[in-house]
């Protein structure tokens, strides 16, 4: 019975510790359009945690590709839609369009 009791009380910190967990921070989404042969933004300064959505807004087929960074992600090569990322890690990512090779853009996560 006195160790039923003690569980008791365990458990109520680790439910805290689950609610805690939630983000507080309101997301911020930034947007980056892809045209025929750039990015609209060449060089993205945000806030960690910041999501950034890259929308295809040219005819060509293209790509998101992180060449250099903290952490790397890649889109599928595609002419439509977007892609999205929420940057995690601080730090200056270098990304890419892997064929289109001046097609080049840095964000910078703070
Ligand atoms: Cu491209």
């Amino acid at each position: 019975m006195p160790m039923l009791k003690r569980l008791a009380v365990l458990a109520v910190p680790v439910a805290v510790a689950g609610a805690v967990a939630v983000p507080a921070l309101a997301a911020t989404t930034t947007t980056v359009k892809l045209k025929d042969d750039f990015f609209t933004s060449k060089t993205l300064k945000i806030a960690k945690g910041t999501t950034v959505k890259w929308v295809w807004a040219g005819e060509s087929i293209h790509n998101v590709s992180v060449t250099e960074g903290p952490a790397k992600f890649r889109s599928r090569l595609q002419s439509k839609g977007s892609y999205s990322h929420t940057f995690a890690k601080r730090g200056k990512y270098t990304i890419v369009c892997t064929i289109h090779s001046d097609m080049v853009s840095t964000v910078t996560v703070k």
